[in-house]
């Protein structure tokens, strides 16, 4: 049983190997998985993520492992000023965040518990930390006269090398000191990011160090700032499922309807590609669109932000680029980017299709929704708890026993 085999105590290790510390949105995936078969441990995985908040409201992508410092790069060492923004003294973070899934998750785990004096009693305990977050993203992130947020790292989005982010890998920025990888011992260099991508995520590392986090003082000093249309469209989905638990225990919504509503605008205005018909990122240094297609725009659907005839439409468009392929892939294999074994560049992810899924849903596309759970758990069923999976043949890719594989198919399992 892989959660089992990955299970760290409070938190689950993504891939035994490859991923020795506990990830932000990989946790809220994983939670959804415990929540089938042993609740408490579900609601343990979202408290433990939950420990390492910043005093800001920041959730960090990553929170270590003090056991296992020297099997992941970078560890807090690069991090050095963040451990000073930990609320939790001695709790050890990276500096940056994830779309905040994790909300979403709460509200879903909570629905999988029968007795209300239990869910209740849950979602009473993390409440506070969630309407943190949430207006982490709303405030301190929000870019300058606009209600979404600004997104600061690659690592952030959870899609690290997306063709979506090429135009910060071609600014060659590098870092200032040294570093060795240890990503490339149990995966495949061929499989994972390049030594460019490398450079300019540590660069980014010092940019953010340097400003302390503010991004005000970030944003005077670095190319990679950006709206991601996955990233806000959870927002939108984090805040509406936080007013959902709200609403349950009898307390006023965390968030107006005013400002979702403002909030929507703006994701419509930004994001979608009229041409196109898709859904894309938003460069905030150069003011324009990243046309780049890539499944982020059809995961994002997940959010229940977007318009739902755009929305069947985005999905009529991204399926038909990935008609060859299996599932939702990445990125469309004619597309001059796609890599089909690298990473974010092409494979298949489960966690992708889980969201997915879940916005097909929204758009009223049962049909469609339902094939790509079948789908998905073939993939499982013939390759594996993979990572990531080849979207032409399906072979398994990335870190194996990977937790949010598993815990995926046992949401989908579960119904
Ligand atoms: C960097 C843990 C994480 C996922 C990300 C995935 C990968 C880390 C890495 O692994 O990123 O954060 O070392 O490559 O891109 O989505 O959360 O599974």
């Amino acid at each position: 049983m892989v959660l089992r085999g990955n299970d760290a105590g409070d938190w689950t290790r993504p891939s035994p190997h490859q991923y020795p510390h506990q990830w932000n949105w990989d946790s809220a995936f994983i939670s959804l998985g415990w929540a089938t078969f042993d609740w408490p441990r579900a609601c343990q995985e979202l408290e433990s993520m939950l420990a390492a908040q910043w005093w800001d409201g920041m959730v960090p992508h990553v929170h270590y492992d003090p056991r296992h410092l020297a099997q992941y790069f970078p560890g807090p060492d690069r991090w050095p000023r963040a451990q000073r923004h930990v609320r939790n003294a001695g709790q050890l973070t990276s500096g940056i965040s994830n779309p905040p899934v994790l909300v979403t998750a709460a509200w879903l785990i909570g629905l999988r518990q029968s007795d209300q004096r239990l869910r209740h009693a849950f979602w009473r305990r993390v409440r506070p930390s969630l309407a943190k977050y949430v207006e982490y993203w709303g405030s301190a992130r929000r870019g300058p006269g606009q209600p979404l947020p600004v997104m600061v790292h690659p690592w952030e989005s959870g899609w690290d090398n997306s063709p979506r982010w090429d135009a910060l890998r071609l600014s060659g920025l590098k870092p200032r000191q040294p570093y060795s990888r240890l990503d490339n011992r149990f995966v495949r260099a061929s499989e994972r990011p390049t030594d460019s991508d490398y450079d300019a995520y540590l660069a980014l590392v010092e940019k953010l160090e340097d400003a302390d986090f503010e991004l005000e003082r970030y944003r005077l000093d670095s190319p990679f700032c950006v709206h991601d249309v996955l990233l806000d469209a959870t927002w939108y989905g984090a805040a509406n499922d936080l007013n959902s638990i709200c609403e349950s225990l009898a307390e006023p919504p965390a968030v107006s309807g005013e400002r979702l509503a403002e909030f929507a605008a703006a994701f419509e205005a930004r994001h979608w590609d009229e041409a196109a018909q898709l859904y894309f990122d938003w460069d905030c240094r150069r003011q324009e669109r990243i046309r780049t297609a890539t499944a982020a725009g059809v995961a994002a659907l997940a959010g229940g932000v977007a318009k739902p005839r755009r929305g069947r439409a985005a999905w009529r468009r991204y399926a038909q680029l990935c008609r060859d392929a299996l599932a939702v892939c990445t990125v469309p294999p004619a597309d001059p980017n796609f890599e089909p074994e690298r990473y974010w560049r092409g494979p298949v992810w489960l966690n992708v299709n889980w969201l997915a899924v879940r916005g097909l849903e929204h758009i009223g596309l049962r049909a469609e929704a339902h094939a790509l759970v079948s789908q998905s758990l073939g993939l499982v069923q013939e390759h594996g708890l993979a990572e990531c999976f080849d979207p032409f043949d399906g072979s398994p890719l990335g870190a194996g026993g990977f937790s949010w594989s598993a815990a995926l198919a046992l949401d989908w399992l579960e119904g």
